[in-house]
């Protein structure tokens, strides 16, 4: 493309999705984020930048998502998706903020400029796979994308609504077709084809139970759950609840997000004593699951550990049972894993961890160094991904081995199918988690009472500039504002950690804040040796955060 035509780059800006805001916006822990009226300029360049990351990607297809994952449904967003259907390169954040940020008058430049920067060959093909969810906002921003890639002579093509990580898959499909087909049919066919391969091997017993309850978010996870339920041939009874109908409203008072944070059940459910229940979040890349007790008092919360510890343990069983004990399997996770999650891991399961910042990119980078590496953020966001080497020594195994090998090995030929190693998904991972269930002749109470967490608590504060907040050492520490990382220490030195199985250095309560990618809020996490403490301890250093770090309305009660 002659640099004179970026002349376009400006004018449909300027027509179409002119910069309507001075508010700056930022990369954060996946894509943009905010209200969703100030975003359709920032998808439009975004539409731009996707073309560019292609070029420089040799004409590899990039994807393009239009959501706002767990955010409630004023909020909108938009995340890049790179060849191999991970996330976008941390290198280019910084040049999506820059082409984010500036006037509609310096776009064009700006433009050239990067160009320039990433040597981009304009006289490549360019494609880029575009995705929404269910938001009402979605469609416009949607456009605004394929403008941006129009702009600069990309190939948009158009997925409509779908979840992210079936986009995630898509793109890595289009990129390497030994993956799989780039369409949703093309999704259900492999992820779905392969539950239905296994299950038909597992007879039903014990204590499982093939009927599963999921809260769809009022999400997208839930409608396409709707579609792959017709094709299950009762090998997974799903009841649906929150499908968007009845005035639910996106992520309100359900799914994911809400039920892990608020540790209640969502609303929008019926609720049945002991009856497991999966719950989604508004994009379908989460999944947590909980069951409440005999008289549906209590719930019982089975997170993102649980998950990550459940699927760590049957993935070492395989293996063994396969003979490739040279494998090197690891588990990563982050500072809002539960203590007694890590314990279990580190000393049962005798499996090394690795603990790396929030947000899925730093998880499944971490999660690469492993022949297996199974990575879970507490929220419920995580996959397991396998190094060719694995593959191909399972594939071998599958072939030659004894009969006994040969089977474990098939059974995880097929478990690797059924895995979206692209990216953390809801689907596949209740896939996942269902088949060890079943083997294992398994209901949600056996799965619990695998170990106990610490009770646990999280909060939000808002402050003036949440940027204020600096963190080191996997964001178990913070660096600024001066002061509070001493005043944390302190506040959590008064508590216990219940965790008399550790030596003494974890003695306290742990507590540690970050600023959120995502929303515009600090993050508080606590943990301590009770419910009552654990709450306590984080209204306390929600407090030190608002009053060192510019709190604004009301100070955190205790
Ligand atoms: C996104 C990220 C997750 C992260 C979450 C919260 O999830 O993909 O990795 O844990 O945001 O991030 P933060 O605490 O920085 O707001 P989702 O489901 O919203 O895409």
């Amino acid at each position: 493309m002659p640099p004179s035509s970026l002349r376009v780059v400006y004018a449909f800006a300027r027509e179409m999705h002119p910069k309507t805001t001075d508010v700056f916006i930022e990369y954060g822990t996946a894509g943009f984020r905010t209200k969703a009226n100030l975003l359709e300029h920032v998808v439009y360049r975004m539409g731009l930048l996707a073309v560019l990351r292609s070029r420089c990607k040799n004409g590899r297809t990039i994807g393009l998502m239009i959501t706002a994952s767990h955010n409630l449904e004023p909020d909108n967003g938009v995340k890049l998706i790179d060849p191999d259907g991970e996330m976008l390169e941390q290198s280019w954040e910084e040049i999506a903020t820059r082409l984010a940020n500036v006037s509609d008058n310096d776009l064009e430049s700006t433009t050239g400029e990067i160009i320039k920067q990433v040597n981009a060959d304009m006289a490549l093909k360019a494609s880029v796979y575009i995705g929404m969810d269910t938001r009402y906002t979605s469609p416009r921003l949607a456009a605004a994308a394929v403008h941006g890639v129009i702009a600069l002579k990309g190939t948009p093509k158009e997925f409509g609504i779908v979840t992210t990580p079936i986009l995630h898959f898509c793109v890595k499909c289009r990129n390497d077709n030994t993956y799989g087909t780039p369409t949703e049919e093309g999704y259900y066919e492999k992820i779905v084809g392969a539950f239905k391969n296994i299950r038909q091997k597992l007879p039903v017993y014990g204590a499982y139970s093939t009927t599963l309850h999921v809260d769809g978010a009022n999400g997208v996870g839930g409608k396409k759950l709707n579609i792959i339920r017709k094709s299950l041939d009762g090998e997974l009874d799903l009841v649906l609840f929150n499908l968007g109908g009845n005035g639910g409203k996106l992520n309100l008072n359900c799914g994911a997000d809400f039920v892990k944070v608020s540790q209640k059940p969502p609303v929008g459910m019926e609720l049945t004593p002991l009856q497991r229940v999966a719950s989604l979040d508004g994009d379908g890349d989460r999944l947590v699951y909980f069951y409440m007790d005999e008289d549906c008092k209590n719930m019982h919360l089975l997170d993102g550990d649980r998950i990550a510890t459940l699927l760590a343990s049957f993935i070492m069983d395989q293996l063994k049972a396969c003979g490739a004990r040279d494998l090197r399997i690891g588990l990563v996770q982050t500072a809002y894993a539960n203590g007694a999650s890590t314990r279990y891991i580190t000393d049962d399961l005798k499996i090394p961890v690795t603990c790396v910042k929030t947000g899925v990119k730093h998880l499944h980078h971490a999660a690469l160094s492993y022949d297996v590496g199974v990575y879970f953020e507490a929220n419920g966001h995580g996959t397991v991904v396998y190094s060719d080497t694995a593959k191909s020594v399972i594939r071998k195994i599958a072939l030659d081995g004894d009969a006994e090998e040969r089977k474990a090995a098939e059974l995880l030929l097929n478990f690797i199918d059924m895995t979206n190693e692209t990216v953390g998904d809801a689907i596949s991972d209740l896939f996942m988690v269902e088949t060890v269930l079943c083997a294992r002749g398994h209901d949600a109470r056996h799965w619990y009472n695998t170990y106990k967490d610490l009770p646990c608590r999280q909060l939000k504060v808002t402050v003036e500039d949440r940027n204020a907040i600096s963190t080191a050492d996997a964001e178990r520490q913070c660096t600024s504002p001066a002061g509070l990382q001493a005043r944390i220490d302190e506040l959590s030195s008064a508590y216990d950690s219940g965790r008399a199985f550790l030596s003494s250095a974890y003695d306290s309560g742990r507590a540690f804040v970050r600023p959120s990618g995502t929303e515009d809020v600090v993050r508080v996490y606590a943990e301590a040796d009770s419910q009552h403490s654990a709450d306590k301890l984080a209204a306390e250093v929600a407090q030190a955060v608002y009053d060192m770090a510019g709190g604004v309305g009301d100070r955190p009660t205790v």
